[in-house]
């Protein structure tokens, strides 16, 4: 069982999960329904609403349940299944409810429609939501469990949270049947649900039928209501409540948090390597055009050095991280360093050079320009997508080490068509400066 301060940790993170100084304000946008998903934990856990949810088959006595618990009747009972049809909740009110420590805390009881309904898909699912979003979740049986009602139970007990079997109806069975019955129970799930938390319970028990003495002396046979055996359940919820009532919401709201800081975790790389591409693309063509149109000596494959810097600075940008450009220096130093090792670039210049002269007859100059711009691009992509596996890795290499990204990013270059892409539009800046002297079928081929 958890602490008694796992419920101050998980406000803590929950809190720190909405205050991240590290999202910036366009992922912020991104991910704004997972933001707003953990502000509604957290509001849950600081009112101190614990939530239990009723699920079982239909017409196991759901409502009834609850009904007795309140001893009014708030939900809509009838002996055809299939009554209750959208998820419902209201207040437990007793002050007994309040969790120690949390003064204005409130339990809400949730009714969910019943499972196994002919064609009554959407509205089981409407009640394995509803037991996503309790606190503690009470399974309701009216007799052994049907296979369906088993596999039910343990896609609520793979929630993780605390679970409860009712059994139900217990007015309809002898005692001996009822013994036996709970020893199915105890025997099938007492790997995951301890002895106490099954308990038997009438809700709504059949009417008596009594014998009464009339003042003439004869007497009559009479149906007698009978109030609801329902204390166990009542007894069991509220020691829960005041042992671990804190625990129960410390554990939901963790489960919860769970799910939305993996989505958010999922959003934002996504989000972010969007945005990297178009960082990626956009220095890529400029640094390629630039060299094409201009071919000088370079420094390196890179081609021109403070675009290439440019590039890395804006990157960090992206992935919330500061760098400086002596440091945006270095990093791409040793990537092209890296890149220079696997000598793709150098194959690639040989190739492209042969297919670009054979296309583009009496235009050597134009052809040379072509080759060292697509070399430049082909290595500022480069440059980008391993700084991006830098970046992601928290500014290191990681494990793997800077050969595996950069052997990624030449990958990544090979499947996108890098170079095909970029010959094009080499090509078509090529042709509005020169006029179509430039023939089209230069832009084919690989
Ligand atoms: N004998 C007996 N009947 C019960 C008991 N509890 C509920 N019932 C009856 O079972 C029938 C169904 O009860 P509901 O409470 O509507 O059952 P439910 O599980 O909410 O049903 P759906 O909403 O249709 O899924 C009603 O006729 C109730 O009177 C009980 O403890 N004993
Ligand atoms: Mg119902």
């Amino acid at each position: 069982m958890l602490a008694m301060d796992e419920f101050e940790r998980t406000r803590a993170s929950l809190a720190q999960l909405l205050n991240d100084p590290s999202i910036t304000p366009a992922e912020r946008q991104a991910v704004e329904k997972e933001l707003e998903k953990a502000r509604t934990v957290l509001e849950k856990l600081e009112q101190g609403e614990v939530r239990i949810a009723v699920v079982g088959i239909i017409s196991s006595g759901k409502s009834s349940l609850l009904n007795a618990l309140i001893g009014q009747s708030v939900f809509k009972v009838h002996p055809k299944g299939g009554t209750t049809k959208e998820v419902q909740a209201t207040t437990w009110e007793t002050q007994t409810h309040a969790l120690p420590g949390l003064g204005n805390s409130r339990v809400v009881l949730v009714d969910t429609p019943g499972l196994g309904e002919v064609a009554g898909e959407e509205r089981a699912e409407k009640a394995f939501q509803a037991a996503e979003e309790a606190d503690l979740v009470l399974f309701v049986v009216c007799r052994d469990m049907t296979d369906e009602e088993y596999a039910a139970l343990l896609r609520l007990q793979a929630l993780g949270k605390p679970l409860m079997l009712v059994f139900n109806m217990i007015d309809l069975f002898r005692p001996q049947e009822r013994r036996q019955l709970r020893e199915v129970f105890e025997r099938r799930l007492g790997d995951f649900l301890p002895p106490e938390n099954i308990v038997e319970v009438a809700a709504d028990p059949l009417p008596w039928e009594v014998l009464v003495q009339k003042p003439d002396g004869t007497t009559e046979r009479q149906w007698r209501k009978r109030p609801p055996e329902i204390e166990p359940l009542r007894e069991r919820l509220l020691d829960m409540l005041a042992a671990e009532g804190k625990e129960l919401l410390a554990i939901n709201a963790l489960l919860q948090m769970q799910d939305v800081s993996e989505t958010l975790r999922r959003k934002r790389f996504e989000y972010r390597r969007r945005a990297a591409d178009r960082v990626i693309w956009s220095y890529t063509v400029a640094n390629a055009a630039a060299v094409a149109l201009n071919p000088v000596p370079m420094l390196d494959l890179a081609g021109d050095l403070s675009l290439t810097v440019a590039l890395l600075v804006h990157l960090a940008v992206v992935f919330g991280q500061k760098i400086s450009r002596r440091r945006a220096r270095v990093l791409r130093g040793d990537i092209v360093h890296s890149l220079g090792r696997t000598r793709v670039v150098q194959t690639l210049l040989k190739g492209s050079g042969v297919v670009l002269k054979a296309l583009t007859p009496g235009l050597g100059h134009v052809a040379g320009g072509l080759v060292q711009g697509l070399a430049t691009g082909y290595s500022t992509f480069i440059l980008g997508w391993a700084a991006v596996g830098f970046f992601e890795n928290n500014g290191t290499w990681g494990e793997e080490g800077i050969e595996a990204m950069v052997q990624r990013a030449v990958q990544r270059a090979d499947e996108t068509n890098l170079t095909r892409e970029l010959r094009r539009q080499l090509l078509h800046k090529f042709s509005t400066r020169f006029g179509p002297g430039v023939p089209e079928a230069a832009s084919t081929g690989g």
